[in-house]
């Protein structure tokens, strides 16, 4: 795919006269500079995380350009958490502004389909947020730094279930959307795996306002805990309309649940929801303080994983950049693949042979309105 994917880019610029991403990316004086699209969810339901990820971007940005090794032009678009806006996006970026590489989209479900374009059109893609299985097997240039769900779900099961002597579950999760079905199969496999009795399986749609229904079956069969697949939006109701129902049950959420718009949204109702991520601002790591204390300086509040995710996602590119010494997009997408430990505010990261992750989670539990470490 690597060879066939390369030749019809090749065939690309040849047709545009060698035009190419020349015009606006380049080496100037031994720098590398180029031009990268960002996809991103910044209106709508889903806008925290994309405005967290476009401040790690920005924060990036500026410290890589100050380096002054490789010069990185972003140009954002929203894709308001839309398929077909995000794909528009995307052919945009790579057709009219020639971009060497884009970061995003921010879903699933719209990588889903910006995946492909890119990966046919020669564009190396890097999901930063992107959860559900199957995203970087999508192509050969399609890359994420976002830990799948299949890996983060079953540790915080594992953990919450010890700590709670889980026997019996109920299972909510969206099923319109690529990222909270992906969560739902994961959690099934797993509560299946661990011997869990699943009481019963409820479905949501996204933007619905009303969970009563589900909430009071669920309730009446008396789980030990919750397991939510959910966006933040639809996720926050639920456990807001659970708590005022009398449900106090522990939940257990996937990267939807990862944040703070959550405890935003259901104050108090959010605290006993558990959540697994390869980010926390309190850790206690000099690269990690110094990247908290300087977004907080800028965005008056402390970033989340999203923030995080994407921070670290410029580096890795910023990086294959300057070990591709140029701005063409398959040495960039060679470069990327041989990303390895890099050294980022998520830990040592990198890429496996198929462009997915593999790394270690840190269970979270919100109480008190916050999320801390969950032991
Ligand atoms: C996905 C996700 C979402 C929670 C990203 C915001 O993990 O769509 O894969």
């Amino acid at each position: 795919l690597v060879g066939f994917t390369a030749l019809s880019s090749v065939l690309f610029l040849t047709a545009c006269g060698g035009g190419g991403n020349e015009e606006s990316s380049g080496t100037e004086g031994g720098e590398v500079s180029a031009d990268v699209g960002v996809v991103s969810f910044l209106t709508g339901s889903g806008a925290a995380y994309g405005e967290a990820i476009q401040g790690g971007l920005k924060l990036a940005q500026e410290e890589i350009n100050a380096k002054g090794d490789v010069k990185i032009n972003l140009i954002f678009e929203d894709s308001a958490g839309k398929q077909d806006q995000a794909l528009t996006a995307a052919q945009k970026l790579i057709n009219s502004d020639n971009v060497t590489a884009i970061i995003g989209p921010t879903l699933s479900t719209e990588m889903n389909v910006v995946g492909p374009e890119a990966d046919l059109s020669g564009v190396p893609i890097i999901g930063t947020s992107t959860t559900a299985e199957g995203i970087p097997q999508i192509g050969d240039y399609v890359f994420r730094n976002s830990i799948p769900e299949a890996l983060a779900i079953p540790a915080s099961m594992q953990q919450a279930i010890d700590k709670y002597d889980v026997k019996k579950v109920a299972i909510l999760y969206g099923n319109d959307d690529v990222f909270t079905k992906s969560g739902y199969d994961t959690m099934k496999k797993t509560a299946e795996e661990m011997g869990l009795e699943v009481l019963t399986t409820e479905t949501f749609q996204k933007g619905q306002s009303d969970y009563n229904a589900q909430l009071t079956k669920i309730k009446n069969l008396n789980p030990d805990l919750i397991l939510a697949s959910a966006l933040y939006n639809e996720g926050a109701v639920i456990m807001d309309q659970a708590r005022k129902m009398g449900i106090d049950v522990p939940f257990v959420g996937g990267n939807g649940f990862n944040s703070p718009e959550v405890i935003n949204i259901a104050g108090e109702s959010s605290n006993g929801l558990i959540v697994a991520t390869p980010w926390y601002s309190e850790k206690e790591d000099e690269k990690v303080q110094e990247f908290v204390t300087k977004f907080e300086e800028e965005h008056g509040h402390v970033p989340d994983q999203f923030a995080a995710q994407a921070y670290d996602a410029l580096y890795i590119l910023a990086d294959a950049l300057k070990n591709a010494g140029s701005s063409d997009r398959d040495a960039v997408r060679d470069a990327l693949a041989k990303t390895k430990d890099f050294e980022g505010i998520l830990g040592n990261f990198s890429f496996d042979e198929e462009g997915d992750v593999l790394m270690d989670p840190t269970v979270l539990v919100i109480e008190g309105e916050k999320f801390v470490e969950f032991k």
